[in-house]
């Protein structure tokens, strides 16, 4: 049972007939929408995170890296960083008003928090305006009291203040109803080190140094006119992109605004390499994406960080997608990142074995508020065309 969830505008896991694509509750206006914020229990009190702010920023930061998601072993915790959090959530289109905090009235202390950020959304052949729903956290101390559900409730209220009926989000827990189901795998860089804190274990067989001798990648990549990406690149990467994304049947729709924001270079955000063709200077053939998302390691007595890759959009139209990603993988190894993780969307199956990749424990659920597809809401992993960070 899901007593919240059940209230909600989204599929559930038993529905009857063949329903249409498309909204599930009935068309709202603003004016329908309540103006007063949902209650919070006596001792708590809304607040707006604005991140432009780095005090307030820290603060985020210090909820979500004492609190946030760890593994099912409790042996890591995501360690988003304030540079990350301000990097995603002031992206363009943003709205304060959806970085939603609870404070403890008395000491004003931050307890809670949940965001959204915009994003045009293609599900099938509509394109719809959302939000990406994120780094929805509670407090420790505060776990099971119900908070969860008032925070969802207050930034629908705020979104739909603003017009927009619909939202995206991942989760690793299972929730009515997930339009997919992707899993992680991960590509050791520095098997040592993952072996030591106990993210991987040494294979049958193997010794510490064929395991390394396996890992190994070159020093520098392999494709001849492989960049940096800059910011001019906007343009023809937004039409590389959009057009590669076409093939997917849930997946994002980039402005060239919004292409200059997520794919840039920002030490320990986020790096982005375009070919430029050797033959034709100015023509981007292809594009490789990877963002920064450090775990804590918790009660190690040496490392306190794995410090990992996270495979973010590619597009492959001259340079082999596999050739791609793996000249990611050396970057980033050459940066000193000690693991590469990559969903299984997309076109990633392709190249996951051959590349070394293992597949992970973790799951991540995809969603949709207030959005059925047709067909049981059931879409393959290489069907998503969707990574949230
Ligand atoms: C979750 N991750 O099932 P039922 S992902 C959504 N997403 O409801 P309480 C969740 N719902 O079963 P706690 C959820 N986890 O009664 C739990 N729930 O229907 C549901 N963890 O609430 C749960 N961050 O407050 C149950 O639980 C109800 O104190 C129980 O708080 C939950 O960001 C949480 O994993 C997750 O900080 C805040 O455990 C807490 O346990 C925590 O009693 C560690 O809540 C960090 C963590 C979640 C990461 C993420 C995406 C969130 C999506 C939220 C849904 C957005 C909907 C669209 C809104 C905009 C719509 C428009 C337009
Ligand atoms: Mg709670």
């Amino acid at each position: 049972r899901y007593a919240f969830w059940e209230t909600q505008p989204v599929t559930q896991f038993v529905e009857n007939g063949e329903a249409a694509e498309g909204p599930i509750d009935a068309p709202k206006t603003i004016q329908d929408v309540r103006q007063e914020p949902y209650t919070l229990p006596d001792s708590f009190e809304w607040c707006v995170c604005d991140l432009n702010d780095d005090a307030v920023a820290h603060e985020v930061y210090e909820l979500l890296s004492n609190n946030y998601v760890e593994d099912d072993d409790n042996m890591f915790r995501f360690n988003y960083s304030a540079g990350f959090l301000k990097y995603c959530l002031l992206c363009p289109g943003h709205r304060l008003e959806w970085l939603v905090g609870v404070r403890v009235r008395a000491s004003h202390k931050l307890v809670g928090f949940i965001s959204g950020v915009p994003a045009h959304i293609r599900a099938n052949s509509q394109t719809v305006p959302m939000v990406e729903i994120n780094f929805l956290c509670v407090h420790k101390k505060l776990r099971s009291k119900r908070l969860a559900p008032v925070l969802i409730k207050e930034i629908t209220r705020r979104v739909n203040l603003c017009g927009i009926w619909q939202a995206a989000y991942t989760a690793g827990v299972l929730l009515p109803k997930p339009v997919a189901t992707c899993r992680y795998y991960h590509r050791s860089l520095n098997p040592r080190k993952l072996i030591d804190v106990g993210f991987s274990r040494l294979a049958p067989r193997m010794t510490m140094a064929r395991t390394m001798k396996l890992y190994k990648l070159p020093d520098t990549p392999a494709t001849p006119g492989l960049r940096e990406i800059r910011a001019s690149d906007a343009e023809q990467v937004a039409e590389l992109l959009n057009t590669h994304l076409q093939r997917y049947k849930v997946t994002q729709v980039f402005t060239p605004e919004e292409v200059a924001h997520w794919f840039q270079n920002v030490d320990n955000v986020i790096n982005a390499y375009v070919v430029e063709s050797p033959d034709s200077p100015g023509r981007v053939t292809d594009l490789v994406s990877f963002y920064t998302l450090p775990s804590s390691i918790l009660g190690h007595p040496q490392h306190t960080e794995l410090k990992a890759a996270y495979l973010y959009y590619n597009v492959s139209t001259v340079t082999p997608l596999k050739q791609l990603v793996s000249d990611a993988m050396v970057l980033a190894a050459a940066r000193g990142y000690d693991v590469f993780n990559a969903l299984d969307l997309m076109q990633n199956s392709t190249f996951l074995k051959d590349l070394k990749f293992g597949q992970g424990d973790g799951q991540l659920h995809y969603y949709l508020y207030n959005w059925r597809m047709a067909g049981g809401h059931s879409i393959a992993p290489q069907d998503v065309g969707l990574v949230l960070m």
